[in-house]
């Protein structure tokens, strides 16, 4: 059984992930409004990718016979200054997550309590593979600049992801 403290934790995580997935549908909508359709279906995966980690969350809690505490969602932002910009944030928000997550498992670490820690490793693995998307798209954002035509090519390529 799963102490209350690392059960207040995790239902506060689960809220954490179920807000990633509202930040990106507010960037999928930021770009559909732009007609950037490739950005807004990337956006829209990574939401329901965001999801679907909020509910793994979910079904170990039960699992473990913890009561999921389901919190409000905070509004994300809905306008951002530039396509770059949108990228630097999903890197921040990746990384703020990344801390957090580590942060799970240095305090599941700390009570012992391997179950809890070898279903957060998941995360720590899935956590690096986040990170590094996103840095790769913004990478490739500031080397097209103004240019229209690389932004059509991108917009393309980004079109292509298929739910997993
Ligand atoms: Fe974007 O990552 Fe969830 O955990």
């Amino acid at each position: 059984m799963i102490s209350k403290k690392m059960l207040d934790a995790l239902n506060n995580h689960l809220n954490e992930e179920f807000y990633s997935s509202y930040l990106y549908l507010s960037m999928a909508a930021y770009f559909e409004d732009k007609n950037l359709n490739g950005f807004a279906n990337w956006f829209k995966l990574q939401a329901q990718e965001e999801w679907a980690h909020g509910m793994k969350f979910y079904d170990f809690i039960n699992q473990t016979g913890g009561k999921v505490i389901l919190k409000a969602i905070g509004a994300p932002k809905t306008n951002w200054k530039s396509i770059t910009d949108v990228f630097k944030e999903t890197l921040a928000h990746e990384k703020h997550i990344t801390g957090l997550i580590n942060k799970l498992a240095g305090q599941a670490i700390q009570a012992k309590d391997y179950a809890t820690n070898n279903f957060l490793q998941w995360f720590v693995t899935e956590q690096v593979e986040e990170e590094a998307t996103a840095e790769e798209i913004l990478n490739k954002v500031k080397l097209i600049g103004d240019n229209t035509g690389g932004l059509f090519m991108l917009d393309r390529e980004l079109g292509f992801r298929k739910a997993q």
